[in-house]
């Protein structure tokens, strides 16, 4: 188990067990009750305590009672218009029933809060957790009550110096409580972790664990995959961890066959099942290889959205939507920007047979040198890959996007990510998105300290867009710092309004000729990139950016899309259609 401690007195949040679908849960999902907290005075009142009058002058100047309903999971600033911009906090409660056996452990389990949630239970903290994107949760074995119960939320989306992110991004910030909320129920020692896949650079040997809770640390343990008639039988230690390996003759997962089999972890006071699939993924000289062989990586950029709504998505259905899109344009990856996305959108792209890209938000302004950083980034990245890294279609971790190398700490503090990421999971890529790039005589230079420890040399450029060509697209030349390593183009692109009339020539009027002549441009230069692996342009759907003010052609969008918010497809897509179908 993983513990963090915060800089506040009472707080100590665990990393949440994996797997939660497949655990005994009663859902908390649905109707909650809110405050609307824009003055912040909720702390301070103490909202959480439900104080009652007890004598004919009392009154309590906050209630419950009167006030608005919410939909959990949802954000909320899509679900009343007086929250449209609100970057504040909202304080949430759901009541519930329990009975609670005396043999049984009882966990209240988030799958995110943005960005900052405090959580009472019964009028006391249980604790609480930083960043907007991964689960936590809290034992509440002693704490729950025979019968009614009351949780209350704090979920405050203030932007913070130094969170993850920071100050800036360009994505609209959806606060509150986003993914579902369960509680789950486990037997007294419980199988709260494993890691299942395949060995490094092999075909057929799984090299895992898997880490027992509670009391009874000793016990033996089955594997079982009857599609492959595996029978695999393990011990675990006084620490109740169990070492895994065995070898089988799978039929590998790839996005043309997503294969995947039902395993099951039986040990002698409980069991769990899961959906796993097996392959392998990795760097060899300039090649990416899935399975041993080469791959060009088509991929796609998407952020959390339902582009229908105006909302953050979170549900099976919002992740269809986003990834047939993908699939549609012709993709074999997706890159969920700039943050973990629910765990629906990395389950069924990997059940639609797409790899994904897991990103945490370590995006631009980050501010490295502030003391608190370092542990959050660990905290970030380890619950990102705790609740993803038995999913095979996860072929990368991607660590940082656009961070800049005179920033102070920069460095020191994402080699040390790296390393420990690493030392987490060494099955995956890990790669840093860069732009320290500089552009003359129609020479695209790219370097960064950083790339040293990316498996991919990850570049997002704009070329058309941000950045004017200096000559003709099929002459420019590439100068890559590191010649050995694969190149991905992690973003391009540049922005168009679906159906804007005016000069197809000029940038300012936002045509989709504009943005179409930019992917023809950029699709001339890709033949001369050294070690071309794989591209992505950002992006699938035009999405919410408050910075976007241009209120004739952008109205809070941006507008980079392949697709509008409405689904229409802009002329690039097509060009990016035909180029992934040949590919
Ligand atoms: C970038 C960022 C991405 C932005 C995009 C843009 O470089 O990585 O998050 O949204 O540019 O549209 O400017």
């Amino acid at each position: 188990m993983f513990l963090i401690v915060l800089n506040t007195c009472y707080a100590l949040g665990q990393t949440a067990m994996i797997n939660t679908q497949a655990r005994n849960a009663k859902s908390l999902n649905g109707d909650w009750q809110v405050i609307i907290d824009a003055g912040g005075g909720g702390d301070w009142r103490q909202v959480w305590q439900e104080k009652k009058p007890q004598k004919k002058t009392d009154f309590i100047e906050y209630s419950f009672d009167g006030g608005p309903m919410l939909k959990v999971p949802g954000d909320f600033n899509s679900q009343r218009c007086e929250l449209t911009y609100v970057e504040g906090t909202v304080w949430h409660k759901k009541q519930f029933n329990y009975t609670l056996k005396s043999d049984k452990r009882l966990f209240l389990h988030f799958g995110a809060v943005n960005y900052l949630a405090e959580v009472y239970l019964n009028g006391e903290i249980i604790g609480s957790h930083e960043g907007g994107f991964t689960p936590f949760q809290f034992e509440i074995t002693n704490k729950v009550k025979e019968g009614e119960n009351t949780v209350i939320v704090k979920a405050n989306n203030n932007r913070k110096g130094n969170g993850l992110p920071g100050y800036g991004y360009d994505w609209f910030n959806y606060g509150g409580i986003t993914r579902d909320v369960d509680l789950i129920e486990t037997p007294n020692t419980y199988i709260e972790d494993y890691f299942l896949q395949l060995k490094k650079g092999s075909l057929n040997t799984v090299a895992g664990w898997i880490q027992l809770n509670g009391t009874k640390t000793i016990q033996y343990l089955t594997i079982k995959i009857p599609e492959l008639n595996i029978t695999y039988k393990t011990k675990s230690d006084e620490a109740g961890l169990a070492m895994v390996i065995f070898t089988a003759d799978f039929e590998l997962w790839s996005p043309k066959n997503p294969k995947q089999y039902k395993v099951s972890i039986e040990g002698e006071t409980d069991i769990i099942t899961d959906d796993i699939g097996f392959r392998s993924i990795e760097v060899m000289g300039n090649k990416v290889l899935l399975n041993g062989n080469p791959i060009f990586l088509k991929a796609v950029n998407i952020h959390e959205e339902n582009p229908y709504k105006g909302s953050r998505a979170y549900s099976i259905d919002d992740a269809k939507i986003l990834l047939n899109a993908a699939k549609e344009l012709g993709c074999n990856l997706v890159r969920l920007a700039h943050y973990p996305h629910s765990e629906n959108m990395v389950r069924e792209a990997e059940k639609m047979g797409l790899m994904v890209w897991d990103e945490i938000p370590v995006y631009q302004h980050i501010q490295f040198s502030d003391s608190l950083v370092p542990q959050k980034l660990e905290t970030m990245m380890r619950e990102m890959v705790n609740r993803d890294k038995n999913r095979c279609g996860v072929v990368i971790w991607s660590l940082s996007n656009e961070t800049y190398p005179g920033t102070p700490n920069r460095n020191k503090a994402l080699i040390e990510l790296t390393q420990k990421c690493r030392a987490l999971d060494s099955t995956r890529l890990i790669v840093h998105v860069i732009n320290t790039q500089a552009y003359a005589n129609n020479t695209f230079k790219v370097w960064d300290p950083l790339y040293n420890y990316s498996d991919l040399i990850a570049v997002n450029e704009y070329i058309g867009w941000y950045i004017p060509w200096q000559g003709k697209p099929s002459e420019t030349q590439w100068n890559v710092e590191f010649p050995d390593k694969p190149v991905f183009i992690s973003e391009f692109g540049g922005e168009a309004l679906y159906g804007s009339k005016g000069p197809t020539d000029e940038a300012a009027y936002w045509t989709e000729e504009y943005q179409e002549n930019i992917y023809n441009d950029q699709i001339e230069m890709f033949n001369n990139i050294p070690n071309l692996c794989g591209l992505c342009p950002w992006l699938l759907f035009d999405y919410r950016s408050l910075g976007r003010m241009n209120q004739l052609y952008q109205n809070g969008y941006n507008r980079k899309g392949l697709l509008s918010e409405k689904g229409e497809k802009k002329k690039a897509w097509y060009i990016m259609n035909e180029y992934f179908n040949e590919k």
